[in-house]
């Protein structure tokens, strides 16, 4: 008789260890998520042994040019966010895609908006031949822009949230 209660002791401390010992191991470290453009993404959980840092853009870049190249050629910069472009030689003209028309940003041509006079919204063109050029980016995008000086040089911008 007292061999059967001590049994049932035995077996009631192994399960509920076990169950103990199993929840312990399979705790959450993350959680899943889907953004709005549909890519999964990973949260990290509050008390985690491995968080994720989350990464914000920052509000602004700098790019050299050297004659032949940008580089970095594709930054990421925070929505009213600023980069700014130098060259340090050659002539640099910074322009919105697509070369020679430049309408890839603002939506108009280099004609208007680098005209006398013009009053629309800020174009992504430098307009002339420079040494510097910082623009502030308020449109959400990824913003591909060259030298008008040398179409070859190209690179990237884009603008997060
Ligand atoms: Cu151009």
């Amino acid at each position: 008789m007292n061999n059967t209660w001590i049994w049932i002791v035995v077996a009631i401390v192994v399960i509920g260890g076990g169950y103990w010992w199993l929840q312990g191991s399979q705790a959450p470290t993350a959680v899943d998520a889907v953004d709005d453009a549909g890519v999964q993404q990973t949260m990290p959980v509050i008390g985690s042994t491995t968080p994720e840092a989350i990464v914000e853009a920052a509000l602004s870049a700098t790019v050299t040019y050297d004659g032949s190249s940008y580089s970095p050629a594709s930054v990421t910069i925070k929505q009213g966010g600023s980069v700014t472009f130098t060259s340090t030689a050659g002539d640099m003209w910074v322009a919105s895609a697509p070369h020679p028309e430049h309408t890839g940003y603002s939506g108009t041509s280099r004609s208007e908006h680098c005209a006398a006079g013009y009053t629309g919204a800020a174009p992504f063109d430098q307009c002339i031949a420079g040494t510097t050029y910082t623009f502030t980016f308020n449109k959400v995008g990824t913003w591909k822009y060259h030298n008008h000086s040398n179409s070859s040089a190209f690179g990237s911008v884009t603008v997060v949230q």
